[in-house]
């Protein structure tokens, strides 16, 4: 079926060559989480000398879109910062889709957005029975420059060996190639195209490619020429927001780094990896209340007939659980882990980007 307008519009491409000694950093997916994007420029050292993407999902699903919009575009100010849509950035053409109902509908389900801080910001109350019409003219007025600058971004920007896409390539010749399957194209790394330059791609939590663990780490594809760098911030309670760092000639020297909000501590005593373990996640993640204690609950997945023990808050009225592994993290004293949950068995904790459990003693570090 035909993808109406504007959802069917041809992808805006932007050409973009960064200066020829600066180096290309590139962040997707901060969903409006203004501490992880500041936290991760900070530990980059992000300067006047780097060029910055960010490769869509500025906004959205987390708390502060609107703040972090504003940031964006404060840096844009005094820094190379090339910002390119993904399908939650996508507010403009969403709204003149002749559609308000659906955008009302993304509203109410996420009060907290872009539209829901702006409303705030003008004091106007978010519910179904609002005049949301007469809001939205109400914000276009106000925000002018905020709307005008997500109107402006390309959802495709390509350099001289680099393409930004914040879901990937479709299939098909170039002048083909439409917004929005440039920008919700899910899963892009099992159906990937293969093109001439790297892609670089956010859009889909890199976890969701691992099958028994949970890895927040950018995934490079060199047979195909994609790197997936979406770590899940906002999305997962253990995601992290990463930063690739590319090389701005050709070459294929990645390295990247990682910011999140949690304890670091140090690990005392040895542990080797589970032998068997799994990863619910979203999308797939039906499960059996088999035994339901007050901290820990037993679960049977319902697809697989896996059984593992989960923390009972994750479980969802629906008969659906919060992402969940029992994946027993391979350790040795020494190591530093961050700590996502202490619980009274031991620890769920991350280390180089994986989760896992932790069920020996930690130190603290200072
Ligand atoms: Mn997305």
């Amino acid at each position: 079926m035909p993808l109406p307008y504007p959802l069917s519009r041809q992808v805006k491409i932007e050409r973009y060559a960064p200066p020829p000694d600066s180096r290309i950093l590139a962040v997707s997916d901060v969903h409006g989480s203004l501490d992880y994007l500041t936290g991760l420029l900070d530990r980059v050292r992000f300067s006047p000398a780097d060029t910055l993407f960010i490769v869509g999902d500025l906004l959205q699903k987390g708390p502060r879109s609107l703040d972090t919009l504003r940031y964006v575009m404060e840096l844009s100010q005094t820094r190379r910062v090339k910002f390119l849509c993904g399908n939650c950035d996508w507010v403009v053409p969403l709204l003149e889709c002749g559609k308000p109902e659906n955008s009302l509908w993304y509203l109410l389900r996420f009060p907290n957005g872009l539209l829901g801080q702006m409303f705030g910001e003008l004091g106007i109350p978010v519910g179904p029975e609002m005049d949301f019409p007469a809001a939205v003219r109400a914000a276009r007025a106000a925000f002018e420059p905020e709307f005008a600058f997500l109107a402006a971004a390309p959802e495709l920007i390509e350099t001289e060996h680099l393409i930004f896409v914040h879901g990937g390539l479709p299939e098909g010749p170039r002048d083909q190639w439409q917004a929005w399957a440039c920008m919700k194209n899910d899963a892009y790394l099992d159906h990937a195209v293969r093109h001439d330059k790297w892609q670089i791609v956010g859009h889909w939590p890199v976890m969701l490619y691992h099958r028994n663990l949970v890895n927040a780490n950018p995934i490079v594809d060199r047979e195909r020429r994609v790197i997936s760098i979406d770590g899940g911030c906002a999305l997962k309670d253990d995601g992290q927001l990463n930063a690739l760092i590319l090389p701005n000639e050709a070459g294929e020297d990645f390295t990247w780094e990682s910011w999140d909000p949690f304890p670091t501590a140090r690990v005392l005593t040895a542990q080797p990896a589970s032998e068997q373990s799994y990863y619910i996640r979203w999308g797939d993640n039906q499960v059996e209340v088999l035994e339901r204690g007050e901290e820990f609950s037993r679960v049977r997945h319902a697809r697989t007939g896996y059984e593992l023990e989960v923390l009972t808050k994750y479980l969802y009225p629906d008969g659906t659980v919060n992402d969940c592994t029992d994946y027993r993290l391979p350790l040795t004293p020494g190591d530093e882990v961050k700590i996502v949950e202490t619980t009274s068995r031991g620890y769920f904790v991350k280390h180089k980007g994986v989760s896992g459990w932790y069920f020996g003693e930690l130190g603290v570090l200072s």
